[in-house]
C-alpha cells in the first residue's frame, strides 16, 4: 500500500491515520506543480485528479478523496471511529463537515485572494471550528478516543496556526494534545515537518 502526499497538505491527515491504525504502508512525495512523484512517475497516471492524497491499496486499486481514504482506514481499525449503531454515520458527518466546510474554507489562503476575502474566510473558519469545539466532550472529537476525523481536524488546525487564524482556545489545547501522539510525530517527521 502506498500513500501519495505533499508535506503538510491535507494528505497529512491520511498519513497520521495510517500510522494510528498501525497499518504497514509506503509513502511517496508528490511535486504538485510538476505532477511528478519523487520517483519521477507521472502523478496524473496514478491520480488523474492531480491532487493529493491518493492511496494505492495492495489490490492495486487507488483511492482518492480524504473522506473516502479516512473512512477506509477507519474500516481497517474500528477503534478509529465512534462506537454504537450510529458511529459510522457520525464519522461521515464529521468528515464531510471538515472537508466541505473547513478544508475548502481555506481556499482564499492558498490563492491570490484579497485581504477582505481572507478576513471573511477566517471568520467562517472560526465559526465552523467553534461548532466542533462546543460539542467536544472529551479529549478528542468523539470523546476519549482518537478517530480519523481528529487526524483531519488536526491538519486544519496546523493550517490555521500557519495563517495566524483565530481558533477556539479549546482547539489550541487539542492541537497540542494531538502533537503528542506517536502517530502524529511519526507522520510529521516523515514529511519533514519537524
Ligand atoms: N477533494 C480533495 C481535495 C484535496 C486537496 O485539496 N488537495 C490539495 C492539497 S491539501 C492539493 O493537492 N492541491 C494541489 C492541486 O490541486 O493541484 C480531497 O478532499 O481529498
Amino acid at each position: 500500500m502506498k500513500l501519495y502526499f505533499s508535506p503538510g497538505a491535507c494528505s497529512l491527515a491520511d498519513h497520521i491515520a495510517l500510522h494510528q491504525a498501525g497499518l504497514s504502508f509506503e509513502h511517496e512525495k508528490v511535486d504538485l506543480k510538476a505532477k511528478r512523484t519523487a520517483g519521477g512517475a507521472d502523478y496524473t497516471a496514478i491520480n488523474p485528479k492531480g491532487y493529493v492524497p491518493a492511496l494505492t491499496l495492495d489490490s492495486g486499486e487507488t483511492l482518492t478523496e480524504n473522506v473516502a481514504i479516512l473512512d477506509w482506514i477507519a474500516h481497517q481499525d474500528g477503534a478509529l471511529k465512534p462506537s454504537g449503531p450510529m458511529g459510522h454515520t457520525h464519522l461521515v458527518e464529521a468528515l464531510a463537515f471538515i472537508s466541505t466546510e473547513i478544508h475548502k474554507g481555506f481556499k482564499p489562503f492558498f490563492s491570490g485572494a484579497s485581504e477582505d476575502e481572507k478576513k471573511k474566510a477566517a471568520e467562517l473558519i472560526l465559526k465552523r471550528m467553534s461548532y466542533l469545539s462546543d460539542r467536544m466532550e472529551g479529549n478528542f472529537l468523539f470523546g476519549a478516543d482518537v478517530s480519523v476525523a481528529d487526524c483531519y481536524l488536526f491538519v486544519m488546525l496546523l493550517w490555521a496556526r500557519k495563517n495566524e487564524l483565530n481558533v477556539p482556545e479549546k482547539l489550541v489545547a487539542y492541537r497540542k494534545r494531538m502533537m503528542e501522539l506517536p502517530s502524529v510525530k511519526k507522520a510529521m517527521m516523515h514529511e519533514g515537518l519537524v
